[in-house]
C-alpha cells in the first residue's frame, strides 16, 4: 500500500476542511441544541461537488476515490458529526445509484443528488422486526401489472424529512435474503409518509425518523435497482462501502475531542501527571491505528480488492476507539468536561451510536470472523 495521498485526494480533502470549517464548525453547537437539520448548507456542500464524491465523472459525479471520500468525512466530522453522518448516507445513496441505476434512474434521482437540488438521499433497510438480521425485513412488494405496492415500516432512516429519495428494500420474492429486492421512492409517491423523528441523545442536527408504506404505489418497471430478488446483495456491497464512511465519521469525532482536550488540558493547567501522559499517548496511538485501518480499507476498495472484512474491521476498531478516546477526554478534562465548556460532552454523546448503525460491532465481528474462516 502506498501511504501517500495523491494530489488529487489533497483538493478534496482541503476543499471539505474550507468548508466545514467555514460553513459549518461555527453552527455546529447551535444547531445541535436547536435540532436544526442544515438544509441549505448541505445543498452549498453537494454544490461543491462533494456529495457522492465517488460517483465516476461519465455520470456527473467527481469521479473521486474513498480515499479522498474518507478525508473528507473525516474533515466533516470534526466540524460536526451530525452532517457528516447526513453526506455519509447520500453519498452512499448517490455510489449505490451509480453502480445499480439505469440511465433514467440516474436522471431522475442521482443528479439531482449529487447537485444539491435534493437535500439528502435515504438508505431504508432497517425495520422494528430487522435490525442486524437484515435478511429477516418484512416490509413487502406485491405486483399489479405495472405497479408495485408496497407495505411495512421502516425505521432508524437518516435524514428521512428531507430526502429526495430512497433506497427502499422490500420482500417480492419469498422468504430469506434471496427474496428481496431494492426499489426507488420518490417522497411523492402515494401512500409514503414519513413518521415519527427520533428523540437521540448525541447527533441531535441529523435527522431520524421511520417511514410508513401503507399501499404505497410505485411504477415498479420504472423504480426497480435490482432485479427481483438481488437485492440484499445490493444492501450488503453498500454497506461495505459505508463502513468506511460510518469509521471515517467517528475518526473525525475522536480527532476533534483530542484537539479539545489539548486546548482545555493547556488552559486548565498546562501540564499532564505521568498517568494521564500514558492515557493521552495511548488515545493518540489508538487513534492513529484507526486511520490505518480506515485508508487501507479505502484504498483496497479503490484497487478493486476484497474489502469487505477490512471495512468491518475498520468500523469496529474506529468507532470503538472514538468512544474510548471521548470518554477519557471527559475523565482528563475533569468535571469541566462534563458541561458544554468544551466540545467534548456533545462529542461523547455523538459518537455512542457509530458503534451501532451500519452494523453493530457484533455484526462487524462476524463478517471479518467469516472471512478469516473462509481464507
Ligand atoms: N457483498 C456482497 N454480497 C454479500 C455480502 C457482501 N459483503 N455479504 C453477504 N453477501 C451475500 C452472500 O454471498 C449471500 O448470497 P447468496 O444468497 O447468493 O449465497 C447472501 O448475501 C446472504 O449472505 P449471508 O448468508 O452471509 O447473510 P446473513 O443473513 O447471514 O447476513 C450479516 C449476515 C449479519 C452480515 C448481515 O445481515 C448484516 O450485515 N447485518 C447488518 C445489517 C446492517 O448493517 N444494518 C444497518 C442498516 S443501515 S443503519
Amino acid at each position: 500500500m502506498d501511504f501517500r495521498i495523491s494530489p488529487a485526494e489533497q483538493d478534496i480533502q482541503t476543499r471539505a476542511r474550507r468548508f466545514a470549517r467555514e460553513h459549518i464548525a461555527p453552527h455546529a453547537a447551535q444547531w445541535e441544541r436547536e435540532e436544526h437539520f442544515p438544509a441549505e448548507t448541505l445543498r452549498a456542500y453537494a454544490q461543491e461537488g462533494l456529495v457522492g464524491l465517488t460517483v465516476p465523472k461519465e455520470l456527473g459525479g467527481p469521479g473521486a476515490s474513498t480515499v479522498a471520500y474518507a478525508l473528507s468525512i473525516m474533515e466533516l466530522a470534526q466540524a460536526c458529526s451530525a452532517t457528516a453522518v447526513t453526506v455519509a448516507v447520500s453519498s452512499m445513496v448517490a455510489e449505490v445509484l451509480s453502480r445499480f441505476a439505469t440511465p433514467e434512474q440516474h436522471q431522475r434521482f442521482l443528479s439531482p443528488l449529487l447537485k444539491g437540488d435534493f437535500f439528502a438521499g435515504s438508505f431504508a433497510l432497517s425495520e422494528p422486526g430487522a435490525g442486524s438480521d437484515a435478511a429477516s425485513l418484512r416490509t413487502s412488494m406485491q405486483i399489479d401489472g405495472d405497479t408495485g405496492i408496497i407495505n411495512g415500516e421502516k425505521t432508524w432512516i437518516s435524514s428521512g424529512t428531507h430526502a429526495g429519495v430512497f433506497v427502499v428494500w422490500v420482500r417480492d420474492n419469498g422468504e430469506g435474503s434471496r427474496g428481496i429486492s431494492t426499489v426507488l421512492v420518490s417522497p411523492e409517491d402515494p401512500g409514503f409518509s414519513v413518521g415519527r423523528k427520533e428523540d437521540k441523545m448525541g447527533l441531535r442536527a441529523s435527522s431520524t425518523v421511520s417511514l410508513h408504506f401503507g399501499d404505497c404505489r410505485i411504477p415498479v418497471n420504472e423504480r426497480r435497482l435490482s432485479q427481483q430478488g438481488g437485492g440484499f446483495r445490493i444492501a450488503m456491497t453498500a454497506l461495505d462501502g459505508g463502513r468506511i464512511g460510518v469509521s471515517s465519521q467517528a475518526w473525525g469525532i475522536a480527532k476533534a475531542a483530542m484537539t479539545a482536550l489539548r486546548q482545555g488540558l493547556q488552559e486548565q493547567r498546562g501540564s499532564l501527571i505521568g498517568e494521564e501522559r500514558a492515557m493521552i499517548a495511548q488515545m493518540e496511538t489508538e487513534l492513529q491505528a484507526a486511520y490505518g485501518l480506515i485508508l487501507r480499507a479505502a484504498w483496497l476498495k479503490d484497487h478493486k480488492k476484497p474489502f469487505s472484512s477490512q471495512a468491518a474491521m475498520a468500523k469496529a476498531y474506529a468507532t470503538e476507539t472514538a468512544n474510548r478516546v471521548c470518554q477519557q477526554a471527559v475523565t482528563l478534562l475533569g468535571e469541566e468536561g462534563c458541561t458544554q465548556l468544551y466540545p467534548i460532552e456533545r462529542l461523547l454523546r455523538d459518537c455512542k451510536v457509530t458503534t451501532i448503525y451500519e452494523g453493530t460491532s457484533e455484526v462487524q465481528r462476524i463478517v471479518i470472523a467469516r472471512s478469516l474462516m473462509r481464507a
